[in-house]
């Protein structure tokens, strides 16, 4: 059930203006996208939910998203080459990154593309879905997942973590809520400035993979490099038996 839209008083100028909130949806991304398409929403408009009964990763994989989380989703309308989409991912892991700092007062680490680590476990995951026509951006929705206070399944014990288990104590979800949206807020105006170069060192501020050695498993084959930079676009830029080569998707392991 949604509560009426919420004029907030976070004090951003364009992120979370404006907040939609549930108490239990299928998926903000989802929700987020039909609103979008209708075109009739305030740009950096949020879609918060307590909990998710469809949560969503990439490729339509499940994203475990029960209550004391934070689940939310951001409507925006970059003038942005569709080909630079991959900033606004960068952006928001960044946001994420340094909200949980300095909220939380505990430092993860970026792994691209849009994951964020304590430790190598998952705390945090992004998911960016745009719609494009004629070469132009109509829309992104950003999707952000972080595991605050809550549980996890079994399953993900070995993979992924929450705030709570990483400081041993409860985190107020909607204070944390408050400064990522602060810092993604603040990112995304430097992005729509076209101030890209400031992105992508943000980004770097907050990663560990440069020079590591990964695997990248992509549709049918699994392959071997070491991590070099990422390209302007944020592309992975992976030396691959001596090769520079640009990874654009997939799934990375660290080695
Ligand atoms: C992601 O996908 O990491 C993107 C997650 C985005 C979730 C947000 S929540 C608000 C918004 N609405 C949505 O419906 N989605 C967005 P990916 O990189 O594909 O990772 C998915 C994988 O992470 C799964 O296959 C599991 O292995 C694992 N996973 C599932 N739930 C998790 C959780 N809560 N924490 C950590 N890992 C999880």
């Amino acid at each position: 059930m949604a509560v009426p839209s919420e004029k907030t008083n976070i004090h951003t100028k364009i992120i979370g203006k404006n907040i939609i909130r549930y108490s239990s949806i299928e998926s903000t991304n989802a929700a987020a996208k039909e609103i979008a398409q209708k075109g009739t929403v305030q740009d950096g408009t949020v879609i918060l939910s307590k909990t998710q009964t469809k949560g969503r990763g990439r490729k339509d994989r499940k994203w475990f998203s029960p209550e004391g989380g934070l689940w939310f989703s951001v409507i925006i309308y970059p003038d942005l080459e569709p080909d630079r989409a991959m900033l606004v991912t960068m952006a928001t892991s960044a946001a994420i990154v340094e909200g949980i700092l300095r909220y939380c007062n505990k430092e993860s680490q970026i792994k691209w593309p849009n994951d964020v680590l304590i430790d190598k476990k998952k705390v945090a995951g992004v998911l960016t879905e745009l719609h494009a026509e004629k070469g132009r951006l109509e829309y992104m929705v950003v999707g952000v997942g972080v595991n605050v206070n809550n549980r996890l399944p079994e399953e993900l014990h070995e993979t992924a973590t929450s705030i709570k288990r990483e400081i041993d104590s409860e985190i107020e979800t909607e204070s944390l809520f408050k400064n990522i949206l602060r810092v993604m807020d603040e990112l995304y105006r430097t992005l729509i400035a076209g101030e890209y170069e400031e992105i992508r060192e943000r980004w770097l501020a907050h990663t560990n993979m440069i020079g590591k050695k990964i695997k990248i498993h992509e549709f049918d084959s699994v392959r071997t490099g070491v991590v070099k930079g990422i390209d302007k676009s944020g592309g992975l830029l992976v030396d691959i038996d001596g090769k520079r080569t640009v990874i654009l998707s997939g799934d990375i392991e660290i080695l």
